[in-house]
């Protein structure tokens, strides 16, 4: 009787997990849905579940590749926004920060199919038709976990999408500010296509103290990633400066972004 009842009380637990992970993506979906109008039309949050669902279900958790989310990118229709699209490498608080409070640039987690997902975890294993949010292998624990596939998929596919003018805001604190390894230096700079792309403006965000300016010879690294046809230009915008524009909406988002 007892293992009976430990049985059921774990089944049960497993049941509601899997039902809050998709409670909470669901609501997530619903909620931009609601707040973002013009999105509405031609999205339906089940149907994106369900493609979601698909790429990871009955999987091993390191054996789910980028691609097994293609379903799910052509389940979500939302079009980009150009001269708006803004990446980022190790400022992802600041960004998003300031994307939350200014329309004039949007990062992968203020289109539909980022915000589902931002800082949530997912895994199954395989045979087994649940989803798991403990346990699951870390970022670097093995290559095709479900987690960083699906966000190599999705940076792939804003990367591809991406048109105009687009922007990455890059940290001034670091010694090296821009890196060929990153999630933005090896998959989102070589899928910008040079048919939609214009230029890239590196948003380099610094302190007083901050020794690092435009000059890095890191950013060699970056021009020379880039397709030739792109314009290509650094502004050092103090971190005062973006502070400013985040506490005070006020404020145009042309002077919050201008050289210091
Ligand atoms: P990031 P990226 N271990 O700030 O350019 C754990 O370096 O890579 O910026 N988590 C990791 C690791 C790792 N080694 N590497 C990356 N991550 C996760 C999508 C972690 O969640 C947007 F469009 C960390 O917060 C940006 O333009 C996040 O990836 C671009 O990718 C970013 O790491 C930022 O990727």
């Amino acid at each position: 009787i007892v293992v009976v009842v430990i049985a059921i009380i774990c089944g049960v637990t497993a049941q509601n997990k899997l039902h809050s992970f998709r409670k909470v993506v669901m609501e997530r979906c619903e909620e931009y849905l609601q707040k973002n109008s013009h999105v509405t039309r031609n999205n339906d949050c089940k149907i994106i579940w369900a493609a979601f669902e698909q790429a990871y279900i009955g999987k091993d958790s390191c054996d789910v590749s980028p691609e097994a989310y293609d379903p799910l990118i052509r389940s979500v229709k939302q079009d980009a926004v150009c001269n708006s699209m803004l990446f980022w490498s190790k400022t992802k608080q600041m960004a998003h920060a300031f994307t939350a409070k200014r329309n004039c640039l949007a990062t992968l987690e203020d289109t539909l199919l980022g915000f589902m997902f931002d800082d949530l975890t997912w895994c199954s294993k395989n045979k087994s038709k649940e989803t798991f949010t403990t346990g699951c292998p870390g970022w670097s624990d093995c290559q095709n976990n479900p987690v960083r596939s699906f966000w190599l998929k999705a940076s792939i596919n804003f990367a591809a999408t991406a048109c105009g003018n687009v922007s990455v805001m890059l940290n001034g604190s670091l010694e090296t500010p821009f890196s060929n390894s990153s999630i933005f230096g090896s998959v989102e700079v070589k899928n910008l296509d040079p048919n939609k792309v214009k230029g890239l403006t590196v948003l380099l965000v610094t302190k007083d103290t901050d020794v690092t300016t435009c000059r890095h010879p890191s950013f060699q690294n970056l021009q020379t990633s880039l397709n030739p046809n792109f314009s290509y230009n650094c502004r050092e915008v103090p971190y005062s400066r973006v502070e400013g524009c985040i506490s005070d909406p006020e404020i145009p988002c042309r002077s919050c972004l201008k050289e210091r």
